[in-house]
């Protein structure tokens, strides 16, 4: 099945546009788990088997498994194949070279991790982008304006009155579909997403900035309506306040809370 179809499947059959970032890090997880690489898997294990009914997409954040190094790997590979086949999977990786290498890149995460789609940095151009939609089954979110403060570094300088995300969404519409192509937009910058909306009307939206980052959802979701997206939680949903003593099943308690509060307000048709 095509990713396009996939993600189109995952968000109709949740009602829902709840992605959840599995953002793991061993520093950070409940001491009711055990600090070793299997604890970690069982940390993520937790989190998929408590928010499953719930996530249309599951967004897997590379440089926390990467850290870890051949260890981090196995994880990542075990992580994948945790999420239940019909859950759309990100493989937020962020990356773009030149076209033999991309095309490396794209090997590694379509075919070894078996990912759906990949985030991907536009910097370098559509040579750069080519490789990872050679088989158009395959699904790219181009990075277009991010959620930080360093976006006001280079993505608004404007050149020909445009913004440059406003030209690397121009540009690569025209060039590629929406059945391959959506953007990473910031749930951050409420005004502009409205206005991308407009540009890329049928492009999947990713946006992240939501829980930790402060991002609004009632913003986002004035400026999205109903459209195609996807919201990103990770920190907020990933690691609970758990107050005093607790175990596995109160994490667990605790997370499908918390991913149930932010489910209610990001289903599809509201
Ligand atoms: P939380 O702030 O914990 O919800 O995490 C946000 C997630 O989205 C992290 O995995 C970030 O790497 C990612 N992200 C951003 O925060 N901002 C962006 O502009 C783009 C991304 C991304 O591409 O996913």
């Amino acid at each position: 099945m095509k990713a396009f179809d996939k993600l189109q499947k995952s968000i109709n059959q949740k009602n829902s546009i709840l992605c959840i970032g599995l953002d793991s890090d061993l520093k950070k997880i409940p001491n009711s788990f055990e600090k070793s690489f299997n604890g970690l898997l069982e940390f993520n294990k937790c989190i998929i088997e408590a928010t499953s009914d719930m996530a249309a997409a599951y967004k897997i954040n590379f440089a926390f498994y990467e850290q870890y190094g051949s260890d981090g790997f196995d994880l990542l590979k075990q992580t994948f194949e945790l999420i239940p086949n019909d859950i759309f999977t990100i493989a937020d990786a962020k990356r773009g070279d030149i076209g033999n290498t991309s095309a490396a890149y794209s090997k590694a995460v379509f075919d070894f991790f078996k990912a759906d789609s990949i985030t991907v940095n536009p910097y370098m151009g559509f040579d750069s982008i080519e490789p990872f939609l050679e088989d158009k089954s395959n699904y790219v979110f181009l990075l277009a304006l991010t959620s930080n403060s360093g976006s006001y570094d280079f993505q608004r300088l404007s050149s020909d009155g445009k913004f440059l995300y406003q030209h690397v969404i121009e540009k690569s519409t025209s060039r590629f579909t929406k059945e391959n192509l959506g953007f990473v937009v910031g749930g951050t910058h409420a005004e502009e997403l409205a206005e991308i909306r407009k540009q890329a009307q049928e492009n999947c939206l990713l946006i992240p900035g939501v829980g930790a980052q402060g991002a609004s959802i009632s913003a986002i979701r004035k400026a999205i309506g109903s459209s195609l997206a996807l919201i990103n939680v990770s920190r907020a949903i990933i690691y609970p306040q758990l107050k005093g003593e607790t175990d596995k099943l109160d994490f667990s308690v605790e997370v499908r809370k918390t991913a149930s509060n932010f489910y209610k307000e990001m289903k599809f048709k509201q």
